[in-house]
């Protein structure tokens, strides 16, 4: 029998690259997002080579992701690791610059819908027990400030203390945790977060060297395939080519 992942958000960048690298090892695939083409185009792409199910699902919406996990068919049932990926920034201006329907949206994303599936599926990864992995997609914004972060920064850092607060629980279950924080990587997450601006996007990344999707999908197998005896607690990866800067000074 294959092992299991459930991945949230596999219609593009992490996700997806992380559906291709399970993939690639053999596992059965679950594979969530809204945007039910793409699932079903990744399905054709890999439902050769490993049993696929799809699931069109906003994570925001408690009762959905209740019925999604309810209604997995036999052969995907017992989940061995959830991949909490589904995420989302917008308004990169200032904080007294945004709309306040922009700092729901992240919330009721990155921090309720998180805290959505991984309720769902808790009682089925600890029967899984020792071996079984929750991977959540942190970032370096949930530690380090930066302007415009604002509330994304502040979703991350719950991420990164939902994360470590669950190891203590799950202590014994031999369910682990990780907090896999990234810096800067090409996907669409630009695009989502400039709301379409595909020239911003490409500024973003051009003459530099950022992180791809694959780089990330290979830290989160990496986690999620270690003996069960090791726990990742928390996984920051950055491009060689970005580092912080000096502490900002407000002059007359
Ligand atoms: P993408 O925009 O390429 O992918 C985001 C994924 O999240 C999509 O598959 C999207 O699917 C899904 N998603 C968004 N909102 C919802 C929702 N309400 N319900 C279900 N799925 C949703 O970005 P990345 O791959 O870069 O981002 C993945 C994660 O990594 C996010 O949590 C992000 O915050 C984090 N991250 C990204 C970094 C980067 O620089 N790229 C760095 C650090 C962390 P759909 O629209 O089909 O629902
Ligand atoms: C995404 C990376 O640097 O835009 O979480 O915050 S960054």
């Amino acid at each position: 029998m294959s092992n299991i992942v459930f991945i949230t958000g596999a219609t593009s960048g992490f996700g997806r690259a992380a559906a291709r690298r399970f993939a690639a090892a053999g596992w059965s695939l679950v594979l969530t997002g809204r945007r039910l083409e793409r699932l079903q185009a990744l399905q054709d792409e890999l439902g050769g080579q490993v049993p696929v199910h799809v699931a069109a699902l906003d994570v925001r919406d408690a009762e959905a992701v209740r019925q999604a996990v309810a209604a997995l068919p036999e052969g995907f049932r017992q989940v061995r690791a959830l991949i909490n990926n589904a995420g989302l920034a917008l308004a990169p201006q200032a904080a007294q610059q945004v709309e306040l329907a922009d700092w729901h949206t992240m919330i009721d994303t990155n921090v309720t819908g998180l805290v959505n599936v991984t309720h769902a599926l808790l009682p089925t990864l600890i029967a899984s027990g020792a071996g079984a992995s929750i991977v959540n997609l942190g970032s370096v914004a949930g530690q380090w400030p930066y302007p415009g972060s604002h509330v994304y920064g502040a979703t991350k850092a719950f991420v990164q203390q939902f994360s470590y607060n669950l190891r203590c629980d799950l202590l014994g279950t031999g369910v682990r945790v990780t907090d896999i924080a990234p810096g800067m990587a090409e996907t669409e997450f630009t695009l989502v977060r400039t709301r379409g601006d595909q020239a911003a996007s490409e500024r973003l990344y051009s003459g530099t060297t950022p992180l791809t999707a694959e780089d990330i999908a290979e830290q989160i197998f990496y986690v999620a395939s270690l003996p069960a005896h090791i726990n990742i607690n928390r996984l920051e990866v950055m491009p060689t080519r970005q580092a912080w800067q000096p502490f900002a000074v407000d002059r007359d």
